[in-house]
């Protein structure tokens, strides 16, 4: 990212901004918008005022290892035009406790602004409601301000308007707020998680609770983060899903999120699934908000794509969205995410991501087989950065394979596995008892003159043998097992080696063919 200060000028700057939360202006190379790992950006919403388009994201805070949502504020974005890539950044202009006299400190999760018929902007924050006997203590408070950039003030005083106990009972957690204000002047709330929508009209002052709280269905796969909208008659929920499996049009792994969307002809519904907006992000979870700006739209999401990213520590992307509006409904059209220019890569003996990879076994929905040569290992990883088998019946000799679609010469692997037990146990995920390589010569054949084949989870084991020239390699594991009882295993990264370094070649399209079939 290219810091230019003398562009600060060209966004005015808002009304609260003190010393250390002064806005900086960044020209962004791409996708994500601050990549360099200062600031991550989490959770966009969307709102334009005037002529500028605003993007309300809260702020990761979590280190690089830690499985939380570390997250103390609220920030803003702004910009006039995204094609410029000039962004103002507008840092932490909204802590829960700052606004909402009733609420803790942290956990400013996805909240969004909208703009009221009366012009004001409102603020929907989920926030932990500090004196709460709630089981669960998020709960959503308003917040009034004249600009998306603030002074906001709490519009409702008394406490949140939404909350375990309030309207109505309820057990979900109640985050993650979208606000349709519709043509008529009604408005309505919808909100929830961990696969639980509910949906509830406001009074036309935005704050009020108009009731009663209903559940949404009809939105398949629906995990979280819904953002309504109404465009020429129909209303449009767009939605974090996790239909998972190998045949979902969603994602493979339940960890990971698409962005779905449905249809419904009034706001309450019925809602009926119509298909995928964005495929899953590099973050297991996806959040995004889809906008009309100087007649483009929009769609905004996080990823971790940037410096130092990960599933906590995300970051916001911008991409052109476009809706097919020869069919009725409009469809939208799935959104192709670009990225800012990557370094070319470097010279490696590693070839293990220019293979398709294929295993034994059905892979379980937590785990994702592309894992396995994505080139990232992490301390504290969570399922779907590892091929894995456990699923409570777990296989005594399950394999991985790379398929090229080219013969490749290879001398050598290292490979990372995963373990939350012991070796020798029969339990859980377990370092293999044994393991060892096969490739592919007309049938399946062992490497020879190995040196290696460690089991030592969370460091590379690496093992060298003769060189081979194959399109087809196998790692064979002995699953560890106690008393008849055995272990999953876990690998978060394979890699093949060949005998000298060369710039990897790209990715295939087409996953090539298995050997036993030619
Ligand atoms: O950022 C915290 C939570 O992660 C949000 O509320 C969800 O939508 C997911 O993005």
């Amino acid at each position: 990212m290219i810091r230019l200060p003398a562009l600060a000028a060209l966004l005015a700057m808002p009304a609260a901004a003190c010393a250390q939360n002064a806005p900086e202006t960044v020209t962004s190379p791409g996708n994500p918008i601050l990549a360099d790992g200062r600031n991550y950006t989490t959770d966009p919403a969307p709102v334009v005022d005037g002529d500028t388009l605003y993007i309300l994201t809260g702020r990761d805070e979590a280190a690089p290892e830690v499985n939380d949502f570390i997250m103390p504020e609220w920030q803003l974005l702004a910009t006039r035009d995204p094609a410029s890539r000039k962004w103002q950044r507008i840092p932490g202009f909204i802590r829960p406790e700052n606004v909402f006299a009733w609420a803790e400190p942290a956990r400013a999760y996805a909240g969004q602004i909208v703009k009221g018929m009366d012009g004001r902007f409102y603020f929907y924050a989920p926030v932990l409601e500090r004196d709460s006997d709630a089981k669960d203590k998020f709960a959503i408070g308003v917040a009034v301000a004249d600009s998306p950039r603030g002074p906001w003030r709490d519009a409702h005083p008394s406490g949140p308007i939404i909350s375990q106990k309030v309207p109505e009972a309820n057990d979900i957690q109640n985050i993650d707020p979208t606000v349709l204000l519709d043509d008529d002047g009604r408005v309505y709330i919808y909100w929830g998680t961990f696969g639980r929508l509910l949906g509830m009209e406001l009074e036309g002052d935005m704050i009020t609770p108009k009731g009663p709280e209903k559940r949404i269905e009809g939105l398949t796969g629906f995990f979280e983060a819904p953002w309504v909208l109404k465009r020429k008659g129909t209303y449009y929920m767009l939605y974090a899903g996790n239909k998972a499996g190998p045949g979902s049009d969603c994602t493979p792994a339940v960890y990971h999120a698409c962005q779905a969307w449905g249809t419904a002809t009034s706001p309450l519904g019925p809602w009926k699934y119509r298909g995928v907006a964005l495929r899953p992000v590099s973050s297991t979870t996806s959040h995004a908000g889809i906008v009309e700006f100087k007649g483009q739209w929009y769609m905004a999401y996080h990823t971790a794509d940037a410096v130092g990213g990960g599933h906590f520590r995300r970051s916001v992307a911008i991409d052109r969205l476009e809706w097919d509006d020869t069919i009725t409904p409009a469809a939208i059209r799935p959104v192709v995410p670009t990225r800012a220019p990557q370094p070319a890569p470097g010279p490696t003996r590693n070839i293990a991501g220019s293979a398709a990879a294929a295993s034994s076994n059905v892979v379980p929905v937590q785990y994702w087989i592309a894992a396995l040569n994505d080139g990232k290992v992490r301390e504290n990883p969570l399922p779907p950065e590892m091929w894995g088998t456990w699923n409570g019946n777990n296989p005594k000799q399950p394999w991985v394979e790379y398929r090229w679609d080219k013969p490749v010469a290879i001398d050598g692997s290292r490979i990372y596995f995963f373990a939350d037990q012991p070796a020798g146990s029969g339990v859980g995920v377990a370092p293999p008892a044994a393991w060892h390589l096969e490739y592919w010569d007309g049938g399946w054949k062992r490497v020879s003159d190995v040196g290696g084949y460690g089991t030592v989870p969370g460091a590379y084991q690496e093992v060298r043998f003769a060189t081979v020239t194959t399109r087809c390699l196998r790692a064979v594991f002995n699953a560890s097992s106690s008393g008849g009882s055995v272990a999953g295993l876990g690998v978060q990264e394979w890699e093949v080696l060949a005998p000298t370094a060369r710039i990897p070649e790209p990715v295939r399209g087409t996953a090539p063919s298995a050997c036993e079939a030619n």
